[in-house]
């Protein structure tokens, strides 16, 4: 997935089998499992309360409802290197494509809340690193490795010494996260980036980047995390607030999607389909 692809491997968030699908019909290369989206569909902070099984059955559900790769967010790998190594056993076995796990404490919180943030010592998340390798028996899955050095404030040169631990410990590609507006640390870190191990770009707040320089600089995946989800709970706002104020269905009537549109997304066997 990572290495045949000729431009970056464009990826968008997902929580269920049908956000998935409208990745895929849009035509992106694979789902971002994303740990925000689930937590944020089960009306929940994102903030390690959903366990493990419930964000593995979500990928599952993904990852049967499409023909693209999944890359799952496993957060901090759920716990210690036991942990890890359950998680690796457990995505591995399900058919999920990638897992990236990162390097904050358990419990984690999300990148972008307002809070300082504390990392995992390097040698600590090295030793899950390491165990999830060691679980793995599929040559072909990917373990990504997550560095949120940027996020809880550090300098790149730390990101880059993390960054370089974790590849040491076997990491198949390295994701550098920042909440910078601009694209600037991000780039400084892929500029300095010695080794070929890919890296994974989430540009959510340097949103003015585009993925031609992000690939130039050596990102191979991008990740827009949670687009769909945003999209949707502005449109579901603004629909039923519509349908609130008009107190008649026909006001919305031309700005959902029709029936037979979730029926072909759903997979509704096409004899069924006529749809209003
Ligand atoms: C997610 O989508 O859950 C991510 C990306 O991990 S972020 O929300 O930026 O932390
Ligand atoms: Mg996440």
């Amino acid at each position: 997935m990572l290495r045949d692809n000729p431009g970056p491997v464009r990826t968008v968030g997902a929580h269920d089998g049908l956000t998935a699908k409208l990745v895929q019909q849009a035509g992106f290369d694979a789902v971002w499992s994303s740990s925000f989206e689930i937590s944020a569909s089960h009306g929940l902070p994102d903030a390690s309360l959903v366990t493990m099984s419930q964000y593995l059955a979500a990928s599952e559900a993904m990852d049967l409802s499409v023909d693209i790769p999944v890359i799952a967010d496993c957060d901090t790998g759920f716990g210690g290197p036991l942990n890890a190594a359950y998680t690796v056993q457990r995505y591995e076995r399900a058919g999920i494509a990638a897992i990236c796990i990162e390097d904050k404490l358990f419990p984690k919180i999300n990148s972008f809340a307002d809070t300082s943030q504390d990392l995992l010592p390097t040698e600590e998340f090295v030793l899950k690193i390491k165990a999830g390798k060691e679980a793995q028996i599929d040559p072909d899955f990917l373990l990504i490795a997550r560095t949120e050095a940027l996020i809880a404030g550090m300098e790149v040169s730390e990101a880059l010494d993390r960054a370089s631990a974790y590849v040491a410990a076997g990491a198949d590609a390295v994701l550098v996260h920042s909440k910078s507006k601009r694209p600037d640390e991000v780039l400084d870190f892929a500029s300095r980036w010695e080794s070929e191990v890919p890296l994974v770009a989430v540009p959510t707040t340097y949103h003015v980047v585009d993925e031609d320089t992000l690939y130039n600089a050596g990102f191979r995946v991008v990740i827009y995390a949670n687009h769909g989800l945003r999209a949707a709970v502005r449109g579901v706002q603004e629909t039923l607030g519509e349908l609130r104020r008009a107190g008649r269905a026909q006001a919305v009537q031309e700005r959902i999607a029709p029936m037979h549109e979730v029926f072909a997304l759903q997979g509704m066997p096409a004899q069924y389909r006529e749809g209003r």
